[in-house]
């Protein structure tokens, strides 16, 4: 056993190489973005993958109308500045996206398929046009084949009886959809009493999470800004199977002097949970998380206080030195660790705390409790050490 497992800045080091591998066996979603010019398209993509996705401007055409913008993971067909006006625009329109749609799907695989379309209406418009609708029903008779979730975003919905009648009216046309979404991306100023607050991305980004195919749900999970529902889903499945790990290492119960046999498992869920939230954690972070938690040498003081204080909530066992870590007790402590820092994450993911929380006193103080609090939480009732499934 290599013993820079134990030396919590190797151990990050680690954990930043994982990071990077994960990151890049990540697939790319590509969502297409429809909708007449000014509906909000930009606001949109923009408020669900984070600032600056969509830059005006930017981007290469793929035909005069569709431009593709390339990102991190991402990969937006955008139609700015798109005047729909009359049927002639609409077919045209028709034509490209199909092509596009086509070429992609023979140029590869799956991967390489438009993953989901979202046609953005305005519901400040009060209108869905017939020619729009036109559009939707042929379009999905030519791309049939290729099974392509489509939905109708109404987008700015800062009146909730507008969108519930612009919604009315297109449900009663009945296009094979998914669903139609009404959905405020971002604050809409009133007057000086009412600001509208945001509203129906989460629900959204959940719809399209079901939608798109298995392949690109972890990314989507991971590159979406505003479902923590969904990051949080990912991160647990990935607990789950680092605790299972650890369970099957401590099977032939470990002396705690061997505790470093479960970091490799640790440090592999720690690098899963951070790609899933993607935000920027860096290897001092991850030293301070590992030295408060499950204490790797060179622990700080504080840290060695709440292992042995961790270790006595672990029946029969009474200090670091005694002892051994069986399979259940493997498990809970592997657990512990990623419940606790899938609570950082979410805090760091919804800007509650910066990055750099993790680094402080106050983020270690928080991390190491929440993680003896879930270690307190993982036992059964007769007090015995929980194995979460
Ligand atoms: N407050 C608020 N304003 C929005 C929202 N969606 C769009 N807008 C505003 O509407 C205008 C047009 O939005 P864009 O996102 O640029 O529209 P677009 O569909 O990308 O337009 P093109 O790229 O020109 O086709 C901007 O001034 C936005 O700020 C929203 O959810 N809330
Ligand atoms: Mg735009």
């Amino acid at each position: 056993m290599e013993n820079d497992y134990l030396d919590p800045f190797a151990a990050a080091e680690r954990i930043m190489d994982q990071i990077e591998r994960k990151r890049e066996g990540l697939k790319t979603i590509n969502l297409m973005i429809l909708g007449k010019t000014g509906v909000g398209k930009s606001t949109l993509i923009n408020t669900l993958f984070g600032e600056n996705r969509v830059k005006t401007g930017l981007g290469r055409p793929v035909t005069t109308d569709i431009v593709r913008i390339p990102g991190d993971h991402l990969t937006v067909y955008d139609t700015p500045g798109l005047e729909l006006g009359g049927d002639n625009s609409m077919s045209k329109l028709l034509s490209q996206v199909v092509d596009v749609i086509n070429r992609q799907v023979e140029e590869g695989t799956i991967d390489d398929a438009i993953h989901c379309i979202l046609y953005c209406v305005s519901t400040p418009s009060h209108r869905f046009e017939d020619n729009e609708a036109d559009f939707i029903k042929n379009l999905q008779a030519k791309i049939i084949t290729h099974n392509i979730p489509i939905f109708i975003v109404l987008t700015q919905s800062f009146n909730k009886n507008d969108s519930a009648a612009l919604k009315a009216y297109i449900e009663s046309l009945r296009l094979k959809i998914k669903a139609i979404v009404p959905v405020l991306a971002t604050a809409y100023y009133v007057d000086e009493d009412y600001t509208a607050k945001p509203r129906g991305v989460t629900e959204l980004a959940q719809l399209i999470s079901d939608a798109i195919p298995e392949s690109v749900r972890e990314t989507f999970a991971a590159i979406q800004r505003v479902n923590m529902e969904l990051k949080k889903k990912r991160a647990r499945a990935i607990v789950g199977t680092a605790a299972a790990g650890a369970a099957a290492i401590g099977a032939v119960p470990i002396p705690f002097s061997d505790a470093a046999l479960l970091i490799p498992e640790q440090i592999g869920m720690m690098a899963g949970i951070t790609a899933v939230f993607g935000v920027p954690v860096d290897k001092a972070a991850f030293a301070a998380i590992l030295s408060a938690t499950i204490g790797t040498g060179g622990m700080t003081l504080l840290g060695k206080t709440i292992v042995t204080n961790l270790l006595k909530l672990i029946p029969g066992v009474g200090s670091i030195a005694g002892g051994a870590i069986s399979g259940a007790t493997a498990a809970a402590l592997t657990s512990a660790l990623g419940e606790a820092y899938i609570v950082i994450m979410i805090m760091i993911a919804k800007g509650e705390v910066s990055p750099e929380f993790i680094k402080t006193e106050e983020g270690i103080k928080t991390m190491a409790k929440i993680f003896a609090e879930k270690m307190k939480l993982a036992r059964n009732s007769d007090g015995t050490p929980k194995v979460e499934e």
